[in-house]
């Protein structure tokens, strides 16, 4: 396995002296944000999760290599190629590496690849989900298996209403993966604050998340946590003004028959243009906010080893 795995040597040093690390992933910046945005944002979110005294370790596929922690270097090629960077997800990695290419990592493979280095907090923007219509397209991400059988927790804004939010929450019931929402017991909508629909635990504290994931660990339950952030009530937009144009993406998507793994690099390029650029803003920054949260349950973790 080590012959496939690169950590970086700050990322391994981190690990070694039980120093927080916050894992963060590639699709989101070849697929999910547009080219220089995409560069800006990533660099940013590693200062962010820096300022918070913790590693950022940005995971992807290079050259083959399944990456924990990539130079500036590797982030600005994958989000300089943008869409010719293949989306990985779980399935996809063995052809990847056994081919030696580049691939911009999902939720779920950014989990499993933090997961072989030991890496357990992660913060990412939105993942993915039951699509809309998923009763008869059966689109449901691979993400919210990997939340089931592999243990790192994931900081998000919830998920966007590219997805129904409600059937997601019914599937990560299933799946045994807890919902915990920060300061809050709606289930964010990534874009607004609330959903409509209510988390499974409201923690308002990192220390009290932490110590909820320590001792799933403890007790040997196998699996994720997801963890539910609004987006801060400044950069939130007009909720009937989102959902209008998400559905306008929504109809445009099914009528032109995308489908698959396209799907969703589709619908996230296809609101931001739809919203000039205004949903871009409001991405980027809730972003931020999870790394800075995603920072203090890393090192309140610490702290409980
Ligand atoms: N949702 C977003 N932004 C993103 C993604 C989802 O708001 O960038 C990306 C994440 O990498 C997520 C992936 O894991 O899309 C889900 O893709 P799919 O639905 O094909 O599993
Ligand atoms: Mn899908």
């Amino acid at each position: 396995m080590k012959q496939y795995l690169n950590i970086s040597a700050e990322v391994k040093s981190a690990l070694q002296n039980n120093r927080p690390v916050v894992a963060l992933e590639s699709t989101i910046i070849s697929h999910g944000m547009p080219y220089p945005q995409n560069v800006q944002t990533a660099l940013m979110v590693e200062q962010i999760v820096r300022d918070a005294g913790c590693v950022p370790a940005t995971i992807a596929i290079i050259e083959g290599k399944l990456t924990v922690g990539c130079s500036k270097d590797q982030i600005d090629l994958l989000g300089r190629l943008g869409q010719q960077v293949t989306k990985v997800s779980r399935r996809d990695i063995p052809f990847i590496v056994a081919k030696g290419l580049n691939g911009a990592t999902t939720v779920a493979s950014t989990m499993y690849i933090a997961s072989l280095a030991g890496v357990q907090v992660f913060a990412t923007g939105g993942i993915g989900g039951v699509h809309r219509n998923a009763e008869k397209t059966m689109d449901i991400s691979a993400d919210l298996d990997e939340l089931q059988q592999t243990s790192v927790m994931v900081v998000c804004a919830g998920a966007k209403s590219i997805l129904d939010i409600g059937l997601t929450l019914e599937c990560l019931e299933t799946r045994g993966v807890p919902v915990v929402g920060f300061q809050t017991e709606d289930m964010p909508a990534f874009y607004t604050q609330k959903s409509g629909f209510k988390v499974d635990y409201r923690l308002d504290t990192a220390r009290e998340i932490a110590e909820a994931f320590f001792v799933q660990r403890k007790i040997g339950l196998q699996g994720g946590m997801l963890v539910a952030n609004p987006i801060p009530d400044s950069y939130a937009m007009d909720s009937k003004y989102i959902s209008d144009n998400i559905q306008r993406a929504v109809e445009e998507a099914e009528r032109l028959g995308i489908s698959g793994k396209e799907t969703t690099p589709y619908l996230l390029d296809k609101i931001q243009r739809l919203t000039g650029g205004k949903s871009l803003q409001a991405n980027i920054q809730l972003v931020y906010n999870n790394a800075r949260l995603a920072s203090q349950i890393a090192r309140e973790l610490c702290k409980l080893k």
